[in-house]
């Protein structure tokens, strides 16, 4: 995400101010020579104000872009809780070619954040659907209801009308929670809203966004973003007294000292996490995904293959979308970014890794830039792709009719064997495998967690700079030699091979414990040999990868012990991909219990809430992954038939 500004100081207008500056003879050099910038109070129907700046281009003379007194303009429109003081630096990157164009832009702070009156809920629910009436539960006057929807449809309502020379239609774009406030304002959405692009939205904090991964608790962010957001009405980070929060998080103990010794009750969203630890009506509201049953206005939906926060939702939006997507109008777009990575630098590389092109400028440009000029313009072709993923590896885009692209590809499993080994064979024969011995194990200790990222692992969003936005890009040779991580290789590969969609880890695995969790993680390992570039010689790249939280096995709803010492099989998806393992390369599977302190320490004892466990219930335990015709753990992969 963004980092916000500090507190700002709001000047309160509560009509439109347009500067009377006569238009420039010259190309405008700076952002305010380009933009007339007004504040406004834009009143919700229940009364409450919300703040916003809209940043009006100035005529330029010459350019085809017209300005406050030139041909009408459509709006772009972005609802943020990050406050929305500094937000002149998009202008140079995220909006670039969206301001060459020709727009106004729109920023307003949601209710109860920053500039905006009313109080803040995070990730407000969605009010019942219709026949609207806007009748939420509880609320006396059923006009009144409100969520991010009808605070979208009001401010829309009000900016038509009032915005000087727009011309009727309006966009809206975001990422993340910016991307989420998008999707949400669709949902109902005002007859002006003519296209959006979530980008990196959550869809489900609990299935798979930034709060969770199939059960599993994403402690480091969950605590640090809602002690952010909730400290106050601007954005605030959570003090800690050590620059390694891998010590401060294991120093911490039990999850309850949280409340205990720090928050003391005052973060709603952490009191939520205690009260909802499995999946329940609450996380059941939240998701907007049951309110997505027709797409009503075009969509181009954004995610990063490495996000470090919400890959999950973008895919999971534009799946939900799809189903209803009568008349063509749903994209999608995945890149080689990080959280947000396409809106701002060039996109040529993440950490260590090259692209080959400047894949951010490409997206920001060719697709971004064309997607709103079509449908708020009518300038230029409808020739959008279906799907345009990047293939990393390969270094290509490639444009699908279909995503995730089944037609295209056939299942094969990356299947565990003996001595480290790991075989690319026909699904079906990975069954028929035999090995001298059965397992492999490793004793995973709570006491004794896995770093998620190499150590120091600074705050995620600390200030003096943290290797957070590309932790899954790092080298996992950093773990490889633990004892409780396990590693399967293929041998070197002779030929490429191209993975597109769904990456599936099937494991059979026991524990002398009664829960667990279990991670796996698909790696391209590169040449040692590797001259064109010996930063990444041997270097170990995560392709895919996910947690699943083993009391979930049969139940989201109802989580269950685990019987000890037994063989059990845990299915789950890595999420999908479009990846070429390069001839040359090698492709490896490490499975490992911890992942400290993105997640939180399973005591490995079945606790009913791990938020209330005790000390005494984190104990050290044996875990064994099994490789057998019987129990044939594997990592199911989508190879793309010759193209
Ligand atoms: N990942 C952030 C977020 C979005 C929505 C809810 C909670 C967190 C963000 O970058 O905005």
């Amino acid at each position: 995400m963004k980092r916000a500004t500090p507190a700002f100081l709001l000047l309160v207008v509560g009509f439109l101010v347009i500067s009377t500056a006569p238009a420039r003879l010259q190309q405008p050099a700076t952002f305010a020579d380009r933009f007339e910038v007004s504040d406004v109070m834009i009143p919700a129907r229940d009364g409450k104000r919300l703040h916003t700046k809209i940043f009006t281009p100035r005529l330029r003379q010459g350019s085809g872009a017209a300005g406050s007194d030139g041909e009408p303009l459509p709006i772009i429109f972005k609802r943020t809780p990050y406050g929305i003081e500094g937000s002149a630096g998009n202008f140079n990157a995220y909006y670039k070619a969206l301001a060459d164009e020709g727009y106004i832009f729109v920023h307003q702070d949601i209710r109860g954040k920053f500039g905006s009156e009313g109080e803040f809920v995070m990730q407000r629910p969605a009010r019942p659907p219709s026949p609207r009436g806007y009748g939420g539960p509880g609320s006396e006057d059923p006009n009144k209801a409100i969520d991010e929807g009808t605070d979208t449809y009001d401010s829309i309502e009000w900016l038509i009308k009032n915005v000087r020379n727009n011309n009727g239609r309006v966009g809206m774009l975001g990422v993340s929670y910016d991307g989420w406030t998008t999707i949400m304002g669709a949902i109902e959405p005002h007859p002006a809203l003519k296209a959006i692009s979530p980008q990196a939205s959550p869809a489900d904090m609990w299935l798979g966004d930034d709060f969770h991964h199939n059960g599993a608790f994403r402690l480091s962010y969950g605590f640090e973003y809602a002690a952010m957001m909730e400290s106050g009405k601007d954005v605030q980070q959570f003090s800690f007294d050590r620059y390694d929060t891998f010590d401060w998080y294991l120093s911490l103990g039990p999850l309850a000292n949280v409340n205990e010794k720090y928050l003391k009750g005052k973060i709603p969203t952490w009191n939520d996490y205690v009260a909802h630890p499995d999946y329940d009506e609450f996380w059941k509201r939240q998701t907007m995904i049951p309110h997505l049953n027709s797409v009503k206005v075009p969509t181009l939906n954004v995610a990063g293959w490495w996000d470090q926060e919400d890959f999950y939702g973008p895919i999971r939006i534009y799946d939900a979308l799809e189903r209803f997507d009568t008349q063509g109008m749903n994209y999608l777009v995945v890149g080689p970014w990080r959280h947000g990575g396409w809106a701002n630098g060039t996109g040529e590389s993440l950490g260590a890794i090259p692209f080959g092109s400047n894949t951010a400028e490409y997206f920001r440009e060719k697709v971004q830039a064309p997607f709103f000029a079509y449908f708020l313009k009518d300038k230029g072709a409808k020739d959008f792709p279906q799907a345009l993923t990047f293939e990393a590896g390969a270094n290509q885009w490639r444009r699908w009719d279909q995503w995730p692209p089944t037609a295209r590809t056939e299942v094969r499993s990356l299947a565990f064997g003996p001595n480290e080994t790991l075989a690319l064979a026909d699904a079906k024969a990975s069954a028929l495998r035999t090995s001298d011995s059965a397992f492999d194990e490793y004793v995973s200790d709570p006491a004794h967690p896995v770093p998620y990222r190499q150590r120091p692992i600074q705050p995620t969003y600390f200030p003096g700079g943290s290797k957070w936005s590309t932790w899954l890009v790092e080298d996992q040779r950093f773990v490889d030699d633990r004892p409780d991580v396990l590693s399967w290789e293929t041998s070197v590969l002779d030929q490429d091979v191209t993975i597109a969609g769904e990456v599936k880890a099937h494991l059979f695995a026991s524990t002398t414990g009664s829960d667990a969790d279990w991670i796996v993680k698909l790696i391209d390992v590169y040449p040692e040999d590797h001259p064109s570039n010996w930063a990444l010689a041997g270097f170990q790249l995560m392709v895919s990868n996910e947690v699943f939280r083993g009391r979930y096995r049969t139940s989201f709803e109802k989580p269950a012990p685990i019987e000890p010492n037994t063989v059990l099989e845990y299915t789950w998806s890595l999420h999908t991909q479009n990846y070429t393992f390069k001839k040359g390369h090698r492709i490896m599977v490490q499975v490992q219990s911890t992942w400290f302190p993105i997640i939180d320490r399973n005591p490995q004892t079945f606790v009913p809430n791990i938020f209330l466990a005790k000390e005494g219930d984190f104990k050290a335990a044996t875990h064994r992954v099994y490789r057998t015709p019987q129990y044939p753990s594997r990592v199911d992969v989508p190879v793309v038939r010759a193209r």
